[in-house]
């Protein structure tokens, strides 16, 4: 299996996040890579391979020109205004009577953000421009008949149309989706195994009925994204019945998520995508930092056998997982439980 990697994602290395109460460092930052490298290395996986050239045409109907362009020019602006450290949005549009984004960029920035825990450096764009490039090369697999990996960071299935959120800023997920279908696929599902609900994906393909979206996450009353992913979320218009939510609660163990995981299989197979994206966060982990599942190593190959099942060309993206060294064994367990053993 190729794993589309590159080292940009060292350019998205925010100083300080906001956690709890306390300014900690970043728990999505460069660290992760090496424990995910370390990982995927000690699992045998040697096929790294490089993706195509960023093209922003992969971002054309996922993210609006409008939220890129601010993407692409936030830092500068922040700079030039006099502002220290990386942009990060303290005031989000609460005014339903009035939407536009204003000139100045502290409230420019968080008019295309939803949680204030989303950083963008002087350099973010460089990490950006290689996730989505590693994403499409997934796709780029796929017509070629294999499936593939994105090891990418920072992760994405948060970020919206035009909104960043929860350490997201491009959707690779939903790029990866739409590429798909691009290429002349005319469904796709989306799994989204991370702990977090994948509300970005969701929203983006929330009226749409040519891409299932199913997630299994913490449940949101206690969990973020909090306002999103109960089970009553089921997609609208032409999207309806396309979107399936699994919320479960704090200390959920393998055998309750696997029964969610089947249930989601299910769908997914009656709906007879072409090819299946799957979020891979592996925040699931029983000690991940941030999370409240109690998956166990040996859980992580297990589910990926189950996916294999379903029988589909498969771009896993590189989502969450956090603090550990096994976030590196459970995203390779997850790829080789998929490839047979
Ligand atoms: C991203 B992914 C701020 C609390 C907000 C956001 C979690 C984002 C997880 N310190 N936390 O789904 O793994
Ligand atoms: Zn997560």
């Amino acid at each position: 299996m190729k794993i589309y990697y590159t080292d940009d994602h060292f350019a998205h290395h925010p100083k300080a996040e906001l956690h709890r109460g306390k300014m900690v460092t970043p728990h999505e930052g460069p660290h992760r890579m090496d424990l995910l490298i370390a990982g995927m290395k000690r699992a045998g996986f040697t096929d790294f391979a490089t993706p195509p050239a960023f093209d922003t045409a992969c971002l054309n109907g996922i993210h609006t020109q409008d939220y890129i362009h601010f993407v692409q020019t936030a830092w500068a602006r922040w700079k030039d205004a006099g502002y220290a450290g990386d942009v990060l949005p303290m005031s989000f549009p609460y005014n339903p009577r009035r939407s536009k984004p204003p000139i100045e960029i502290d409230g420019a920035a968080g008019y295309f953000c939803s949680s204030a825990d989303t950083m963008i450096t002087e350099t973010t764009w460089t990490a950006l421009a290689s996730t989505a490039a590693c994403a499409v090369g997934t796709v780029d697999s796929i017509t070629h008949g294999e499936s593939a990996f994105a090891l990418i960071r920072p992760p994405g299935h948060h970020a919206g149309a035009k909104y960043m959120s929860g350490y997201c800023i491009f959707n690779n997920a939903a790029i990866a989706a739409q590429a798909l279908l691009n290429r002349g696929m005319e469904r796709v599902a989306v799994l989204d195994v991370d702990f977090h609900h994948g509300n970005g994906t969701q929203d983006i393909f929330y009226d749409r009925d040519d891409v299932l979206f199913a997630s299994l996450h913490g449940e949101p009353d206690h969990h973020f994204p909090y306002f999103w992913g109960y089970r009553d979320e089921k997609g609208a218009g032409d999207g309806d019945g396309y979107t399936f939510n699994y919320p479960l609660p704090a200390g959920t163990h393998y055998a309750a998520w696997r029964d969610a995981l089947l249930d989601a299989i299910a769908k997914i197979r009656a709906f007879k995508p072409d090819a299946l994206v799957v979020s891979l966060g592996v925040d699931t982990f029983e000690q991940d930092p941030i999370s409240s599942f109690k998956l166990k190593v040996q859980d992580y190959p297990a589910y990926g056998a189950e996916i294999a099942k379903i029988g589909l060309p498969t771009s896993f993206i590189m989502e969450g997982g956090y603090g550990v060294p096994e976030i590196g064994d459970n995203t390779a367990g997850v790829l080789r439980g998929y490839m047979g053993g």
